[in-house]
């Protein structure tokens, strides 16, 4: 599934990335504008490597994007399918070790309708046929506005056990790169226009895509 994902991003102009897995604090919190209060960095969360907190095993993909940005010059596109860490108690449906696949797209005047189109292409290319999406209002540090992205159940027209019922099934969390974001990662560059640079970026579980 891994493999199919990266065909259809890179089909679509995409490069995969990929990054270390353990981290530093910088890169894994503090440059996707996630306070030193957030709820995310509590130890029962986050697996620490040292006392000081310095390291950490990445809780997501996205610090190899900001590592991405410091190094490329937009426009680009890039996927990054990886391990991530969270130090949680597990059960049927949650693991300490588990796969995201996370997009970044940055460039002049990137909106909301780029977003829409590519998880809709996405979507319709894995499940080879057309599959309407839903936005929702979404909460996450690193973007804004955020949403959280549905799709049409692949596997029923009026509810079933997949989707529970509502022929709806959630698929990831997306939205607009937050400016703080983007001042991480570009922040005193001369060579981008930082008045019109935006980004979209997105995020989704491997393992859910797998069972579904
Ligand atoms: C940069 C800027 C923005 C990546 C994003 C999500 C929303 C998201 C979770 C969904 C389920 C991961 O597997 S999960 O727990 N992710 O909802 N991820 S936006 O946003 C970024 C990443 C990097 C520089």
């Amino acid at each position: 599934v891994r493999r199919e994902v990266e065909a259809i991003f890179t089909s679509m102009g995409y490069e995969v990335l990929d990054g270390p897995e353990v981290e530093l604090d910088y890169y894994n919190f503090q440059a996707l504008n996630i306070p030193v209060d957030h709820p995310s960095r509590e130890m029962q969360d986050t697996f620490y490597c040292d006392d000081d907190h310095t390291l950490v095993m990445r809780t997501q993909t996205s610090p190899v994007q900001i590592r991405a940005m410091e190094r490329m010059t937009p426009p680009f596109r890039v996927i990054v399918p990886g391990r991530v860490f969270r130090n949680e108690e597990q059960d049927a449906t949650h693991e300490h070790t588990f796969h995201q696949v996370e997009g970044l797209v940055v460039g002049e005047g990137i909106q909301v309708g780029h977003l829409t189109w590519t998880l809709r292409r996405f979507l319709n290319e894995l499940f080879d046929r057309e599959l309407e999406v839903r936005l929702r209002p979404g909460y996450f540090p690193f973007v804004e506005p955020g949403f959280e992205l549905d799709v049409r159940c692949p596997f029923c027209t009026e509810g079933c056990r997949v989707c529970s019922g509502s022929t709806w099934v959630e698929f990831c969390g997306c939205g607009l790169v937050h400016p703080n974001v983007l001042e991480a990662g570009f922040g005193g560059r001369d060579d981008v226009d930082h008045e019109k640079l935006t980004g979209f970026a997105f995020g989704f579980g491997l393992d859910r895509l797998v069972m579904l």
